[in-house]
């Protein structure tokens, strides 16, 4: 497969998922050897996640909005973020014109496979590709580094911890907390008090809601700053049960290995529902551990933490699942494949 132009576009809307998935795609598809303009409205968050990357090393070249003026082989727009009307209008003019593909958010629903390759005829005469990431095979598959599982596998938690300035205590659990503002919180913080807890927490939400001094002596914290997107990972791959939120940490939770409770964005239509559902219908975890997913989500009354002796089943779970993902292959493989198959109708 030859090289390829990409324009990615991206919208800062809320959070840093929106930066944090149009990097890694940006940051997969140059290592592959493509060309990638990335083009965000705002920059902010790369500067913690991605500082190579912003430095110029990443092999991306990164743009403020509005971008170029010409495009190159493929535009993704993420999130329907809407490239500049120029851009478009450029598109439309060139001789052959861009793939264009709309990159939408996770979800394990099962919409995801109806919708996924459909095409979206545009005013302008244009087409543009939904292009669905999900879990099944039938769906455009997960970000995923082609290192990921061989570093995961040679990771030694212990000195990375200490750098961090973390040394968990002999028989001391590591858990790490990045979520939203979250009702449960302080029944998990009783609950891991039950026994020795060294509790890793991100910066924002998760470390406003946590009153250290009101913490039992069991449980020790560490305030953590923001890491780079690497940095992240080898936290998720030190915890023995990882609390992530949205749709990039998930997906980075789910190749740690580790047992994991998902927070999904909370919605006010009470959407957030259906999304957490159809994620635990995909995974065979035990009932305890899907009950307390369900809680942390504000979906049912708090069940209390899984008894100690049922985390090898939870963690077993979780890496059946795993084995599973890893062999189907990553969306920036699959996205690839796509566009040159639509190339080569043009
Ligand atoms: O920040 P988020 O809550 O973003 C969310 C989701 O994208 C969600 O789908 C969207 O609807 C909502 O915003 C508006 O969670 P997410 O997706 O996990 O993005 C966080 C990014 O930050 C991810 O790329 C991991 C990265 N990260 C670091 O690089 N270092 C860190 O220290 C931490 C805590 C996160």
């Amino acid at each position: 497969m030859g090289a390829l132009r990409w324009d990615i576009f991206g919208r800062v809307v809320d959070n840093y998922g929106d930066a944090g998935v149009c990097w890694r795609l940006a940051a997969q598809l140059a290592a592959r050897g493509d060309a990638v303009r990335l083009v965000l409205d705002d920059h902010a968050a790369l500067a913690w996640m991605a500082p190579g990357g912003t430095r110029g090393n990443g092999g991306v070249e990164l743009l403020h909005w509005p971008g170029p003026a010409l495009p190159g082989d493929v535009v993704v727009e993420a999130f329907g973020c809407d490239p500049p009307d120029a851009f478009v209008a450029a598109m439309r003019a060139a001789a052959r014109p861009p793939v264009w593909i709309n990159l939408e958010y996770l979800s394990a629903e099962d919409y995801v496979e109806r919708s996924h390759g459909l095409p979206s005829p545009q005013r302008d005469g244009q087409t543009k590709w939904f292009f669905y990431p999900g879990f099944t095979p039938r769906t455009g598959g997960l970000l995923r580094e082609d290192a990921v599982a061989a570093e995961r596998s040679a990771f030694e938690r212990a000195p990375w911890l200490a750098a961090q300035g973390a040394t968990p205590r002999p028989g001391e659990r590591v858990v790490s907390l990045f979520c939203y503002a979250n009702a449960a919180l302080p029944a998990l913080l009783r609950d891991l008090a039950a026994a020795p807890t060294l509790l890793l927490l991100t910066p924002g939400a998760a470390q406003a809601q946590v009153d250290d001094a009101a913490l039992p002596p069991a449980t020790r914290t560490l305030r953590l700053p923001w890491l780079d997107q690497r940095g992240y990972d080898r936290l998720l791959w030190s915890a023995d049960l990882n609390f992530v939120r949205g749709e990039d940490s998930l997906v980075r939770a789910v190749w740690a290995g580790a047992p994991f409770v998902w927070q999904a964005y909370p919605q006010h239509d009470g959407a957030h529902r259906a999304k957490v559902e159809a994620l635990l219908a995909r995974l065979a975890l035990p009932a305890a551990a899907a009950a307390l997913m369900r809680a942390w989500n504000g979906l049912a009354p708090w069940p209390g933490l899984p008894p100690a002796a049922l985390w090898p089943r939870w963690q077993a779970a979780l890496r059946d699942w795993r084995a599973t993902l890893l062999a189907q292959d990553d969306l920036a493989t699959q996205l690839r494949r796509f566009v040159l198959g639509k190339r080569m109708r043009t």
